[in-house]
């Protein structure tokens, strides 16, 4: 195991696959699944086209894998993606977008760190013309990571998917934590993703796989999307051993995700509480809590004290500082981090 008594609060990507996941993966019938033969891969792409009320699915290695096959699958190269500024199309993953795609990001700052129609139309260019490229895409993430898994509601989503469609636009939705959004918006992947031409979403996060990310869409754009993650290095073989794992953390995993919310929670208010700490408490809708320090302290100096006591976070910045929660922290690990960060910044600030 390696880690325990370490409360690793950096990613949601930091979950070990469960027992049953462990003796699931050890029993898992497989084949070779660039030739389709993998039993296991078949079942796990079915069950997830049938949740989320597609024709097909895909099995990839990781999110941004599903993201940058899906963005070719809906665009030409050299049209206008448009995203939040925050995205991780944007951010982290390696200008993907420009190299396979051949497609430029047209990133829209918006205050809440989530899309709505109204930010959207302004800057879409459906023309095309001498100068600036035509929009080709666009593309959601919900729950939004970088702005505090914040959730884009049904509504919200409606409106985006009826105006792109009388524009004749594709829209994509980077799903990696949809899970999440569902549960705390109550409302089912299906009914929540029903507009978008392609979703990914991510098994190996919140939900305990230990890799491995969807795509679903129509039976079409799949077969095409195999031939991008072939094109991609993405032809996995017996890869059955892992698609057993993704199996369970789709069927039996969402169910507890509001235990993480209600961590993140926690967290949160705790930390609401520390003089030196800005945290907008409305922003923490899901497992993530991202908050910046107002005082002397940086978030790396913050980071290392809070490592010293075995308890890890991740820095967004000088002052800004990102917790997830997830499975393999429990209540009272989240009850002994905000103790830990009221001691450390306590001791951290002067006192008055
Ligand atoms: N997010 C990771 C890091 O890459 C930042 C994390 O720790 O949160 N979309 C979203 C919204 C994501 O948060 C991530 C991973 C991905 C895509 C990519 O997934 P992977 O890591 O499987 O390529």
């Amino acid at each position: 195991m390696g880690t325990a008594g370490i409360i690793d609060l950096r990613s949601d990507t930091v979950t070990r696959p469960t027992p049953e996941m462990r003796a699931a993966m050890a029993a898992a019938e497989v084949g070779d699944d660039v030739y389709g033969e993998d039993p296991t891969v078949n079942l796990l792409e079915k069950r997830a086209a049938e949740i989320f009320g597609r024709e097909a699915g895909l099995f990839v290695p990781t999110g941004t894998m599903g993201n940058q096959i899906a963005i070719p699958l809906l665009t030409k190269p050299g049209q206008e993606v448009i995203c939040e500024s925050r995205s991780h199309i944007l951010d982290w993953e390696m200008a993907t977008t420009a190299v396979f795609s051949g497609c430029l990001i047209r990133a829209v700052p918006t205050e809440r760190g989530t899309l709505t129609w109204a930010d959207i139309e302004p800057v879409i260019f459906k023309k095309g013309g001498s100068f600036r490229a035509a929009t080709g895409l666009i593309e959601i993430e919900n729950t939004a990571n970088l702005t505090g898994g914040r959730c884009t509601t049904l509504p919200v989503m409606q409106e985006i998917w009826a105006n792109a469609k009388d524009r004749g636009l594709p829209v994509h939705l980077d799903g990696a934590r949809i899970f999440n959004a569902a549960a705390a918006l109550n409302v089912d992947v299906k009914t929540l993703t029903s507009g978008f031409d392609t979703v990914m979403f991510c098994l190996s996060k919140g939900l305990c796989a230990p890799v491995g990310s969807m795509l679903v869409g129509s039976a079409e754009l799949m077969d095409q999307a195999r031939l991008y993650r072939k094109a991609l290095g993405g032809g996995m073989r017996q890869v059955g051993v892992i698609a057993a794992a993704g199996l369970i953390a789709l069927e039996k995993m969402p169910a507890r995700l509001h235990e993480d919310h209600a961590n993140a929670r926690l967290l949160a208010e705790e930390l609401s509480q520390i003089e030196c700490v800005d945290i907008d408490l409305d922003s923490v809708e899901t497992n993530i809590v991202i908050f910046r320090l107002k005082g002397e302290v940086t978030a790396s100096e913050l980071v290392n004290r809070l490592k010293a006591r075995g308890i890890l976070a991740s820095t967004l910045g000088p002052n800004m500082i990102r917790l997830v929660t997830h499975h393999d922290v429990s209540r009272d690990a989240c009850v002994k981090a905000a103790e830990a960060l009221a001691e450390e910044l306590e001791v951290a600030t002067p006192a008055k």
